[in-house]
Parts: structure tokens; sequence; C-alpha cells
């Protein structure tokens, strides 16, 4: 088999009320695309965008989920395999940045203990109508102990800083995980001596994907 065109594999989520922008925000990320019509995400989807870290390669297996309540069975099966999750308000919604207490309850509950988190607050291009100051995002953000940035995925702001801080805090988390089990028999490293790759193990279920 011939070995893999990546050094990490390193699965998102992107989870937070309907209508936030996270599908607009995997689009800009992965495609540099914009779309200003709402085509609500039925279930989950992905994508996929291979980036380069500190001289590594990290392919990034990114999940969207939908945010309407119908859907929440299936896209809360998803947060096990995540290693980082991005947790997305509309600064125009108060409502949404208010339910973000919810969504971050739904991860305790159902993600991986040590999942890295960023609180990302969208739409900061829409200045008349923010309704949620950068402040009150960060003083939420610190308070529930995770970083905060804000984003626009209309105008491209923030959202390569956005994946790129939580992709880098995941391949810091993996790789101290690796060191402590470097003792362990058939530790983290390769008969060549390179790290091991965290290998893809799920492939898309049900209702994918692009
Ligand atoms: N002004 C502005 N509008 C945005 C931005 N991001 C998304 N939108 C708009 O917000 C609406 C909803 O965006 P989506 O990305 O589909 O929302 P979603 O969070 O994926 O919604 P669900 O799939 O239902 O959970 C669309 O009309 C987008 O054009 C942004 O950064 N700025
Ligand atoms: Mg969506």
């Amino acid at each position: 088999m011939p070995p893999p065109h990546y050094d990490f594999l390193i699965k998102l989520l992107l989870i937070g009320d309907s209508g936030v922008g996270k599908s607009c925000l995997l689009l800009r990320f992965c495609d540099d695309a914009w779309t200003p019509s709402f085509i609500t995400t039925i279930g989950i989807d992905f994508k996929i965008r291979t980036i380069e870290l500190d001289g590594k390669r990290i392919k990034l297996q990114i999940w969207d989920t939908a945010g309407q309540e119908r859907f929440r069975t299936i896209t809360t099966a998803y947060y096990r395999g995540a290693m980082g999750i991005l947790l997305v308000y509309d600064v125009t919604d108060e409502r949404s940045f208010n339910n973000i207490r919810s969504w971050h309850a739904n991860i305790e509950q159902h993600a991986s203990e040590g999942v890295n988190k960023i609180l990302i607050g969208n739409k900061s291009d829409w200045t008349d109508k923010r309704a949620v100051t950068e402040e009150q995002g960060r003083e939420f953000a610190n308070e529930l102990g995770v970083k905060f940035m804000e984003t626009s995925a209309k105008v491209n702001e923030g959202v390569e800083e956005a994946f790129f801080t939580l992709a880098r805090d995941c391949k810091t988390r993996l790789i101290d995980s690796q060191a402590d089990a470097a003792g362990s028999p058939g530790g983290p490293y390769n008969p060549d001596g390179s790290v091991k790759v965290t290998q893809p193990t799920t492939q898309a279920q049900g209702m994918c994907c692009s």
C-alpha cells in the first residue's frame, strides 16, 4: 500500500444553531467560495483540505452538522470521533450566542475527553446588525476555557486563522499523546522512525457528501 500523502489526519466538527454560517465557513475554508443563499444542511456533510503546519502535512476532514433540532440524533453521533470542535454563533443573532451554552454541554456529554475547542462569532462583516460584541464573545470563551475568534465567511476574515488555530492545537495534543505512548509496545513510531499518522477510520455514513 502506498504511504498516505499526509503526516496527520485530523477530524474537526462544526456545531451551532441553524443559520449561523457553518456551511459557509466550510465552503470558504475548503473551496474559497461564498454563496449568499441559505441551503440548510440535511444531517451531516464533510469536506477535506490538506494544509501544511510547521513542516507537516495535515489532512483535515471537516464535518459540518445540521443545526436544526430534528437532526440532533444523527449529528451527536459524530461528536465522539472529533478531535477538534468549532462552536459557532452568529454575532447578529443573540439567541445563537445564548445557545452556545447548550452546545457546549452537548460536547461535554458526547465528545471525547480532551477534545480541542474554539468559539467562533461568525458574520463579523454585518456591522449594522451586530447584536453580540466581540468583548462578550471573548469573555464567554474565557468562561468556557476555550479560544475565541470572530470570522466572516462572506468577506473571508478570520476563517483561515480559526481553522489553523484549532488544527494546530489538535496536532500539538496528538504529538503529546503519542509521546506519552512512546514507551508502550508498538509505540508511536513507524519502522522508518517517522511518527505514525492517525489513519482514516470511518467513511461517510448516510447523507453525504461533497
Ligand atoms: N453577512 C454574512 N452572512 C453569512 C456569513 N456566513 C453565512 N452567512 C449567511 O447565513 C446564512 C446561513 O448560512 P449557512 O452556512 O447555510 O448556515 P448553517 O449554520 O450551515 O445552517 P444549518 O445548515 O441549517 O445548520 C446564509 O444565507 C449565508 O449566506 C457571513 O460571514 N456574513
Ligand atoms: Mg449548514
